[in-house]
């Protein structure tokens, strides 16, 4: 991928999007096109049609699709489906269309069976049930894993689909409704010692585990495999920390400065029991996360204090 390839990120506004581009950027790729504001709506086929009719990506990286925590899964499932079958069905059909070299779509973990041996390998997927409490997200990006390997079986198109661990960090959601662990954790912690609030509550039982990367190492990671993998299989972009979620609410805790009880609410979905990636794929190929947690976590609750709050600031002082 030379720096003057023509590359398309779509779902520039996205956490892993936001992280692509100032990688890109800093990277020295100066052809980066359909950058937000410029990113046509993906769920219009007909813009989508247009924008590779006149950008002509070469390289093009699928992080696109509305996302959010165990309970926006819970409580919006027909939109998260719909949007992701949509967006990549879209991207998909017009990038081979319009003769895009590469593609990589980016999955997400709970895609694999809510149950499968840990840690998760790609052999596992499509192999038992899905967590009943993202099924509906999960079914969309199986299914655009599905639709890249079969422009590969009847088109012969490089098109590669890589599996993320829990993303984490700056631009993520924050929103009550909207938000992962550690954002969702951060938002209500912040709120907490502000308010010298005795308790923080933790949504579960706090000992499911997860694995977590930070936005700019899975960033690092799809331009690693953009790079130097295009293999059949799919592959798994595992991260730098896998930790029960009563860990992540300490650390979290820690990091915003609260000094509070945890209390565990067990009337909350704990969602898969353990999310850990098998990433000996990556490992072999050379590739290793950078950031380790707890700088990742305080340069996620910055951005928060800086992006989220200030704001929020501003906008009630005027
Ligand atoms: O991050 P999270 O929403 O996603 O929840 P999943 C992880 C664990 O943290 C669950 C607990 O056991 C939650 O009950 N948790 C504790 C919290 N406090 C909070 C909180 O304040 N907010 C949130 N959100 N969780 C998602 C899938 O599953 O993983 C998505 O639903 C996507 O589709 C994403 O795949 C990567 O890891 O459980």
């Amino acid at each position: 991928m030379n720096p003057t390839a023509r590359i398309f990120v779509a779902g520039g506004e996205t956490l892993a999007g936001a992280a692509l581009l100032d990688l890109l950027h800093a990277a020295g790729y100066r052809n980066v096109v359909g950058a937000p504001p410029n990113e046509p709506d993906l769920t219009v086929a007909g813009q989508v049609e247009d924008f590779f009719g006149e950008a002509r990506p070469e390289y093009v990286f699928l992080v696109a699709g509305h996302s959010g925590g165990i309970r926006l899964n819970r409580e919006r499932p027909a939109e998260l489906m719909l949007n992701n079958l949509l967006v990549a069905a879209h991207v998909i059909q017009h990038a081979y269309n319009h003769g895009v070299a590469k593609l990589l779509y980016l999955a997400s973990s709970c895609a694999y069976p809510s149950h499968a041996p840990q840690p998760l390998r790609v052999e596992s997927l499509l192999t038992g049930p899905l967590e009943a409490t993202s099924a509906a997200y999960a079914m969309a990006k199986l299914a655009g894993w599905q639709l890249c390997e079969a422009y590969r079986r009847q088109y012969g198109a490089c098109f590669i689909t890589a599996f993320p661990t829990n993303p984490f960090g700056p631009h993520d959601d924050f929103s009550p409704e909207g938000a992962h662990v550690i954002p969702g954790l951060m938002r209500r912690a912040h709120a907490a010692k502000l308010r010298g609030q005795p308790e923080l509550t933790v949504w579960g039982t706090g000992t499911p585990r997860r694995e977590f990367v930070y936005s700019r190492d899975l960033a690092d990671a799809c331009l690693f495999v953009m790079r130097h993998y295009d293999g059949p299989e799919p592959i798994n972009l595992g991260g730098s920390a896998e930790l029960s979620i009563a860990a992540v609410a300490l650390a979290v805790a820690e990091v915003v400065g609260y000094r509070g009880r945890l209390r565990f609410d067990a009337g909350q979905p704990d969602g898969m029991p353990f999310k850990g990636l098998d990433s000996s794929r990556l490992r072999e190929l050379g590739w290793r996360p950078s950031t380790d947690f707890r700088t990742g976590l305080a340069e996620t609750y910055a951005w928060f204090l800086h992006h989220v709050v200030r704001e929020r600031l501003m906008t009630n002082a005027e």
